[in-house]
Order: C-alpha cells, then sequence, then structure tokens
C-alpha cells in the first residue's frame, strides 16, 4: 500500500468505526446523528448522485373534493388530514429518503401532498393530525428561536397559504401541536380548521408554520396545493381540464448518498439543492399530446427562485399568478417564481416544433445578484415534456380549450378603494461583529416577531406599503389574509449611505429616505398585475404595494371577525428567512 492509499484506508476504517458507533447510539434530541454527518463530509458524499434525467414520469398528486354535493348542490364536508413519516422515491435510482408527507393516511401521503380542490364559497373543515415521530428526520438549529415541545415530538401547525380566514384558523407559529396534540404551543386552540373559501377562484397551498421549524418541515415534505374552484367564473373562460390541468410543484433539495434529505445543522441564510424535483421527482418527464394545457406551477423551494424558459421557445400564456387570474392573459417566454410563487398558465404544445421540450432555468443564486449560476446539467434544467405520438385521429384535435380573451374585472389595482394608510417596511441583514459575509439574521424594521406589533391595519381597508430593501438579495413578501400587488419599483440612489445611516438609525426620516428614493424607476412585470400573496421585491429598491385587507372580488369587509388572537404575520417567504426572524406579527383591527 503507497501512503497515500494507507491515508484514505485510515480515514475510511476511522469513518466506518464512527458510523457504526452512530447506528448504535440512539437518537439525539434533535433528531440528527451529528458523526454520522461528520462521516458524511469527511467521505465529501454528501450530493454525489449522478442520476439520469428524465426516467420518473410526473406524478400527480391525488385530488380530494373539499366539498359534497347535495341535491344538486355544494354543501361542507370534514376531511382528516394527518401528517406521516414515511420514505419516497424522488428518482428511479435514489435509495427512499425519509420525508414527512401529509395524507388522508399513512399509505395514501405523498410528497407533496393531495390536492385539495374547495368550492367557493363553501366552507371546508379539516382536522389536522400529526402522526410524527418523536424526534425530527432533519436537523434544526437551537440558536434560532424554536417551537420546543416538553414531551419530544415534531411541533407541527398548518397554514393555509393565500387564504382568507379569521386569526385561529390561519396556523400561527405559535398555535403548533405534536402527535396526538400532547404538547401545543401557547395559541393553539383548536384541532378542526374552518376554511371559508371567500375569496376568489385561484392556487393556494397548504404548509407547515410551526416556529423556527418552517424551512426544515418543508424542506422534509409537508407541503400541498390547494385549490378555490368557481364555476361561474372559471366555465365560461374554457380552460384546458381534467387531464389536461396540472399542477407543477417544483422544489429544490440536496441528498445524502443514503438517500436521506441533506441540510446544514446550523442555521445558514439560504438552502439551495442542485437537485431539482416537480411533484416528488428528480427531473422527471411528462407525455403530453399535441393540444393545450393548463399548467399551475408553484415553486415550493425554501429560498431558490426559477427563472423557467422552455427549451424551444414556446410561451406560456399566463392566466393567473398566486391566488388570483389576470385582468387578461400575458404570453410571456420566461417566468420568474420566487419561493412560494404560483403562475397559473395555459402552453400550447400543438405548436412544438420538437418532440421534447425542456423546461430550464437561468436563476442566479441568491437571486437576483448571487455568485452561482444553475448548472445546465443540473439544477439548470427542471423537467421535460415529451410529445406523444399520434395514436388515434382525435388523440390532438380534440381540443376545445383555449387562452380566453379575458379574464376577471377585479384584478387591476384600480379596483378596490384607496389606500387609507402609508407605512414603510425596511428590510434589513445583519452580519457577524468579526465576519461581514457571515449573516447572523434578517429582521423586518430592526424588529423580531416576539416584538409588539407595529402594523394594525383597519379590516375592510387598503393600504400603501414601501418596501424598502436594504439587502443584496431580492425577497418575496408574503402577508397574511391581505392579497397584494406592486404599484412601483424604484431603486434606492446612494444606497450605501442610505442603508449606513438605516442599520444605525432605524428611522427612514432622519436617514432622508425621500431624497433617496429617487432611482431608476423599474417595471412591474405584466405577469404580476393581479392580486399576489407574494411579491418580490427586488435588492436596493423601494418597491411600492398595495394591501388589500377585504375581499378584492366584491370589496366587500370579510364576512368573519379578522381581529381576533392570535392575530396573522406577514413575513419574507424565504423560509430560511421567514424562522431567523425576517416576520412580524400583523394585527387587524374594526
Ligand atoms: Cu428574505
Amino acid at each position: 500500500m503507497g501512503p497515500r492509499i494507507q491515508q484514505l484506508a485510515a480515514v475510511l476504517l476511522a469513518a466506518a468505526v464512527v458510523v457504526a458507533a452512530a447506528r448504535d447510539e440512539p437518537r439525539k434530541n434533535y433528531g440528527f446523528d451529528h458523526s454520522l454527518d461528520a462521516v458524511m463530509s469527511i467521505l465529501n458524499c454528501k450530493t454525489t448522485f449522478d442520476l439520469q434525467k428524465y426516467v420518473d414520469a410526473l406524478p400527480q398528486m391525488a385530488k380530494i373534493q373539499g366539498y359534497a354535493i347535495w341535491h344538486g348542490r355544494p354543501r361542507s364536508i370534514q376531511l382528516t388530514i394527518g401528517m406521516y413519516q414515511k420514505t419516497w422515491k424522488f428518482h428511479r435510482d435514489m435509495p427512499p429518503t425519509p420525508v414527512f408527507m401529509y395524507g388522508q393516511s399513512r399509505e395514501t401521503a405523498t410528497f407533496p401532498g393531495p390536492t385539495i380542490v374547495a368550492r367557493h364559497n363553501v366552507p371546508l373543515y379539516v382536522k389536522w393530525k400529526n402522526h410524527l415521530p418523536d424526534t425530527h428526520i432533519l436537523p434544526w438549529d437551537p440558536k434560532v428561536d424554536t417551537a420546543i415541545p416538553k414531551h419530544g415530538g415534531v411541533p407541527t401547525v398548518v397554514h393555509l397559504h393565500s387564504g382568507a380566514h379569521p386569526p385561529e384558523y390561519d396556523g400561527s407559529a405559535f398555535a403548533w401541536f405534536t402527535r396526538d396534540f400532547r404538547d401545543r404551543g401557547p395559541a393553539w386552540t383548536r384541532t378542526t380548521y374552518r376554511y371559508p373559501n371567500v375569496q376568489a377562484p385561484g392556487n393556494l397551498w397548504y404548509h407547515d408554520h410551526a416556529l423556527g421549524l418552517t424551512r426544515v418541515s418543508l424542506l422534509a415534505g409537508l407541503l400541498a396545493a390547494y385549490v378555490i374552484e368557481k364555476p361561474e367564473i372559471e366555465t365560461p373562460m374554457n380552460l384546458p381540464r381534467g387531464a389536461h390541468d396540472l399542477f407543477l410543484v417544483i422544489a429544490d433539495r440536496k441528498f445524502y448518498t443514503n438517500g436521506s434529505i441533506y441540510i446544514e445543522k446550523e442555521w445558514q441564510p439560504e438552502y439551495f439543492g442542485e437537485i431539482i424535483t416537480v411533484n416528488g421527482k428528480a427531473w422527471p418527464f411528462l407525455a403530453v399530446h399535441r393540444r393545450r394545457y393548463r399548467l399551475r406551477i408553484l415553486n415550493a423551494s425554501n429560498a431558490r427562485y426559477f427563472n423557467i424558459t422552455l427549451s424551444n421557445g414556446l410561451p406560456f400564456h399566463v392566466i393567473g399568478s398566486d391566488s388570483s387570474y389576470l385582468s387578461k392573459p400575458v404570453t410571456v417566454t420566461n417566468l420568474v417564481l420566487s419561493p412560494a410563487e404560483i403562475f397559473d398558465v395555459i402552453v400550447d404544445f400543438s405548436l412544438s416544433s420538437t418532440t421534447g421540450i425542456e423546461m430550464l432555468n437561468s436563476a442566479r443564486y441568491p437571486f437576483p445578484n448571487g455568485d452561482a449560476v444553475p448548472d445546465p446539467k443540473l439544477d439548470g434544467t427542471v423537467m421535460k415534456f415529451v410529445i406523444k405520438r399520434k395514436r388515434k385521429l382525435d388523440d390532438d384535435i380534440l381540443d376545445n380549450s383555449e387562452v380566453p380573451e379575458h379574464g376577471v374585472s377585479y384584478a387591476s389595482l384600480t379596483s378596490v378603494p384607496p389606500p387609507v394608510v402609508m407605512r414603510k417596511i425596511t428590510m434589513y441583514e445583519y452580519f457577524a461583529p468579526n465576519n461581514a459575509t457571515k449573516t447572523t439574521g434578517l429582521y423586518i424594521n430592526g424588529l423580531q416577531l416576539r416584538d409588539p406589533v407595529t402594523e394594525t391595519p383597519k379590516s375592510g381597508t387598503t393600504e400603501l406599503w414601501q418596501v424598502i430593501n436594504l439587502t443584496g438579495d431580492n425577497h418575496p413578501l408574503h402577508i397574511h389574509l391581505g392579497t397584494l400587488q406592486a404599484v412601483k419599483m424604484q431603486e434606492l440612489s446612494n444606497v450605501q449611505t442610505f442603508t449606513s445611516c438605516m442599520v444605525k438609525l432605524n428611522d427612514t426620516v432622519k436617514c432622508n429616505f425621500d431624497q433617496h428614493a429617487n432611482g431608476i424607476t423599474v417595471p412591474v412585470p405584466e405577469e404580476e398585475k393581479t392580486w399576489k400573496n407574494v411579491v418580490k421585491i427586488p435588492p436596493g429598491t423601494v418597491t411600492t404595494v398595495k394591501v388589500a385587507f377585504l375581499l378584492v372580488e366584491s370589496n366587500r369587509p370579510y364576512p368573519f371577525d379578522a381581529t381576533t388572537e392570535p392575530g396573522f404575520v406577514y413575513h419574507c417567504h424565504i423560509l430560511d428567512h421567514e424562522d431567523n426572524a425576517m416576520i412580524r406579527p400583523l394585527k387587524l383591527l374594526r
């Protein structure tokens, strides 16, 4: 044996000993074998998969109808949805991965969970049940403010993202519970949530929201789609339906070679994985006919933005974004999706010049100025559409769907009443005193979640928020209950001077905000001009956002009391930022 081989053998032997020890060792409280992690790092086998792309067919998650039909009319029902630990095959050639998943039963739980299809104005009751084990499958950082149960278990609480519902059903970060409701957070009040579904039709999703665990619990798999249908609005649009109406839930992941999901033990400012999954499969393919398809594309990644295109230049006809349709469809060849953002598009594969079409991604990370550029062999591709050979003559020609000429009348900024309050919201990033590149946390207005509430909108009104981004990255602003729309994006001049003043004083008046809010105006993309649930806030800008705390479809106040405890929150939807601690309370007033 040469000296290098001897050295390698010694490392392997030491590693094997540590692995063996790790196997025998009882699981630590953090649910993570630190020593095993060390071995994985030593052997540098974090994510060395050489996966063949486009070998797994794109799955569609089961659809659960969130209402019953009784004498021809829709009526309320109650569902029970559990959270289970199981394994999931992300790729034909990968070992099964331990995950947490939603499902109506252990057998039917999937990654992502089942899609709930609710009906406008038909309340849906859901009993959320935690069947998770005593420890999390992923490590979490005790330095971050986190839900800690007395008796072990994994704290969970479900938030219906984009839902208009009272605070007690919002899935407050403090309303968490563990298995069989053994331990409950201070804001926990009930086992069953009631979703009124009073808002306009569109695409929502549900996911975990427990204090300090959102990033790891979504990474583990607690996420799924939710739709509110309203046939009066949607039937006349004549959109592709049934087998031609599909969800694409995109999420990046990093894996150990044993199949487990990789995340650093210590909180990191952003989680990025180079393996791109869609509906729980790494780089899947979808066989399509030469016809129009409706694709509801959700970016469920923790921190990764996507800038997607189709390899043969086919356009996306955008009909909606987040939980609202547009005023009229917008045709684009690329779409930028922040975490939690949804675009509802029609793609006409009958116009394809090729039989294989890859969905590509070119978004740098962190977005938009990060050093990392997607690798065409890895995160630079998302999935592939393969056009089926015609078997029957009518396979392709029976497409009566269309790209509608018009959307909805309530999507425009001017359809809601004028704002009654103007607020300034400042996004900060803080660094370690001895290391200017090590992010220690990100805050809004210099405050954290437990600091007293400062945003108290009047229910039934609209407001104008000037969101000042003093960090180097884009942040997706998400406001619970409210819907939002960017009015104007303006670059800040002398941003360094302004930032250093703000970091010291946290005062827009003393730091002469008005003298800095005079840079170039960046146009709001046409495909984002509707009532959104996340608005991308570019770095070094002030983005003016109109926020509606009412039902935009009718301009009516909510038909429920939105002012009760435990209130709502607003936050950055980069989950690593939300957890530490780019999140603030939001309390509506009468
Ligand atoms: Cu952020």
